[in-house]
């Protein structure tokens, strides 16, 4: 088995002795592409991160005895699945357990986004004199305002319920549509928060672009902790420049780890480097879920979360 990048501690250890382990440590971080198809050739099982792509050459470089691959992670827009399921490789993730984390995460965005906690915070830190004064510093409401969750899964469910706390309206689209669902363009236009929480495909590519941001309020703010390119970051920062939106609060990129360097200049943006499922407690179990899974296939024997069950049958 190839593991791509370093997990933590109990995750390693879970595979340490039940495979024989080919494990990344870096530097860099992330596996550079030419390794990933070197270390790739002969395996039997793959525990891939984030940005590592499995597509068609990959697949060639690994050979056909691979038999899963386990990303370490929700989000597999990283795997061309279908070129998997033609090979008759298993694809695995890992729901559920970094469900309320990364909720936890679209709220602090929220909260640091209408009350411009982040730009507090490098306000003070430049030393500069300030005297208190009513006008100073002024955020949004939350109370009796309406959020606006696009993608209602389980982290769009997650983040959906927190929202009684704060006196919230919740109104929400979802893929399939459902009853109770609203037509994107009226959570565009209703919603005071936006939280996008749906999967990158080909359809939600630039999903928020320059025509949704003049549609938006001019007081709502923009959430995002699904993946980047469901927002053209170029179109975003000049709707925060012109005033269209009032704030937004980031934790993924287009074109992660880049930053589009019109938004770091822009006081009105909160961005956190992709840390949605960054608690020790989530990614210990996202680590162990993802070496289940990767053992399990290797072993020849269902993985719990597997994503192209139609390899079996
Ligand atoms: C991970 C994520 O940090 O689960 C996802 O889809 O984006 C994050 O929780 C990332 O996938 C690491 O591989």
């Amino acid at each position: 088995v190839l593991v791509t990048r370093e997990m933590v501690d109990e995750a390693v250890r879970a595979l340490t002795g039940r495979c024989e382990l080919d494990l990344y440590t870096g530097p860099p971080e992330a596996i550079p592409r030419d390794e990933f198809l070197e270390r790739a050739a002969g395996k039997d099982g793959l525990l891939t991160m984030l940005s590592e792509r499995v597509d068609a050459e990959l697949l060639d470089a690994a050979g056909p005895q691979l038999r899963v691959v386990a990303n370490h992670g929700v989000g597999y827009d990283n795997i061309d699945v279908a070129e998997c399921t033609k090979r008759g490789v298993l694809v695995a993730n890992t729901p559920d357990v970094l469900t309320e984390a990364t909720a936890d995460l679209a709220w602090a965005l929220i909260l640091a986004s209408v009350r411009r906690i982040a730009e507090g915070d490098r306000f003070l830190r430049t030393g500069k004199p300030w005297i208190w004064g009513p006008r100073m510093m002024l955020g949004q409401e939350l109370h009796g305002r309406t959020l606006g969750i696009v993608g209602y899964g389980r982290i769009g469910r997650a983040t959906a319920r927190r929202a009684e706390g704060f006196g919230m309206r919740v109104i929400h689209t979802a893929r399939a549509g459902s009853a109770d669902s609203v037509p994107f363009g009226t959570l565009v236009a209703e919603s005071d928060v936006i939280s996008i929480h749906a999967p990158l495909t080909p359809e939600t590519r630039h999903l928020f672009d320059a025509d949704v941001f003049r549609r938006m309020k001019p007081t709502a703010v923009l959430v995002n902790t699904a993946r980047g390119p469901l927002v053209d970051e170029a179109a975003l920062a000049e709707a925060l420049r012109a005033g269209e939106i009032f704030a937004a609060g980031l934790d993924v990129f287009e074109r992660e780890p880049e930053v589009e360097k019109a938004l770091l200049a822009l006081d009105t943006v909160t961005i956190v480097p992709h840390l949605g499922s960054a608690t020790a407690q989530t990614r210990a179990a996202m680590g162990l879920f993802a070496v289940e899974n990767v053992l399990d296939g290797v072993a020849g024997h269902r993985p719990r979360a597997l994503v192209n069950p139609e390899v079996l049958t």
